[in-house]
């Protein structure tokens, strides 16, 4: 008899779940979760592509300073959103969302543009390709920002069921909201086993879970560093790469039809939310601000090998992005044929310093891509 992935997948979450969580089981609990990580990965089937392009069905384009994906049930208000704040119209509720695609606009404010990007709604069940989730959670792997647009009256469900909905299905298929990624980086090695070292005690996992965990990724030789206190979900997601991290702004919609009363009770419950009437406008310049302030954006200049910085044009992209983010956005076959990018400024240890796809830009940074000679 053969089970589906599902199944698998659903044995090994009820298994976790009944495990008990101390030291003598963390070993197997690691274990268990490295291999729910690999059925995930074979249950999405879709492309983990990079944020460069988005893979599958919805083939939209970064461009802008920045990107930004509409996320939330159908009928929020997600396409009266974006009519309201970007330069393109996107009609509203004149689709059904089987059969819709992703619809791009450009919000310009405060000097910057930032590509907003309109997705019919999502629903639960959708990493499995319910109502063309995967398209739609293939363009949220493009997202430097996630917009929630949730619905501040829905009938069907409570708010926070909506959130934790979605929330999962991004989960499920790699998607990281509003978390930094874990410094772990492991450079491989001919042999000695497997070497930690780490700034401060681990608190969540053994060394010796950590490297059977490594195992259970075929690493068995390797220089570990580690600057941070990672699960040992961190851990498998560095292991697995493809993670994206997007910010995460939750936005609540339709206030126009809450009593005071019922505002008030909700801004409790999500504090950190921005409140907004699509339809009324109402608080929609503040939510452009507040979009603008959380892509946290800086500025970095390219030099052509060869050729002077350019200081007229700077490259602007979200802070903490790496050299293949900035490769990404340049063009794609940057990343193809990279080699290796040489770096002055604040992230660089000395002028010119030599570096790989994985190293963080910080403001300011002078950046030459070395590509293979074609
Ligand atoms: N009362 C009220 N209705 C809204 C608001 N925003 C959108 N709507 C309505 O909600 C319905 C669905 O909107 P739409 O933008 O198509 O939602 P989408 O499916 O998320 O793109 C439409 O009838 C809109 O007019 C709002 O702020 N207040
Ligand atoms: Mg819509």
């Amino acid at each position: 008899m053969s089970t589906t992935i599902e199944e698998k997948i659903r044995n090994l979450e009820d298994e976790i779940r009944e495990t008990p969580k101390n030291k003598s089981t963390e070993r197997h609990i690691g274990f268990l979760k490295a291999k729910m990580a690999k059925l995930r990965r074979k249950q999405i089937d879709f492309q983990l592509s990079s944020k460069g392009s988005t893979g599958y069905g919805f083939d939209i384009r970064r461009t802008g300073d920045g990107t930004v994906v509409l996320l939330g049930f159908p009928s929020t208000g997600k396409s009266t959103l974006i009519s309201k704040i970007t330069s393109k119209e996107s009609k509203i509720g004149a689709y059904d969302f089987t059969t819709t695609a992703a619809i791009p606009g450009i919000l310009a404010h405060k000097g910057t543009k930032v590509q907003i990007i309109d997705l019919p709604g999502i629903i639960e069940g959708a990493h499995i390709g319910k109502g063309r989730g995967k398209e739609i959670l293939a363009v949220a792997r493009a997202a430097d920002m996630i917009l929630l647009l949730l619905e501040s009256k829905p009938l069907a469900l409570k708010i926070i069921d909506t959130y934790n909905i979605i929330i999962e299905e991004l989960g499920k298929v790699a998607i990281r909201p509003d978390k930094k990624k874990p410094f772990i980086k492991i450079s491989k090695t001919e042999r000695g086993g497997i070497s930690i070292s780490t700034l401060k005690a681990l608190s969540h996992m053994s060394e010796k879970t950590f490297a059977s965990i490594m195992r259970e990724y075929k690493i068995s030789n390797a220089q570990v560093t580690v600057r941070s206190d990672p699960t040992i979900d961190d851990l498998i997601d560095i292991l697995e790469g493809n993670r994206t991290y997007p910010k995460l702004l939750v936005v609540i919609n339709k206030t126009d039809l809450l009593s005071r009363k019922e505002l008030k009770n909700l801004k409790k419950i999500f504090q950190d939310a921005v409140y907004i009437s699509a339809l009324s406008g109402k608080n929609l310049s503040n939510l452009k601000d507040i979009i603008i302030d959380k892509l946290e954006l800086i500025q970095i200049y390219l030099k052509k090998q060869g050729e002077k910085t350019d200081f007229e044009e700077p490259l602007i992209i979200t802070r903490y992005s790496t050299i293949k983010d900035v490769c990404a956005k340049i063009h794609r076959k940057f990343e193809k044929e990279f080699r290796y990018a040489v770096i002055s400024g604040k992230s660089a240890k000395h002028p010119n310093q030599r570096v790989g796809l994985d190293h963080v830009i910080k403001e300011g940074d002078v950046i030459t891509i070395i590509t293979k000679k074609f």
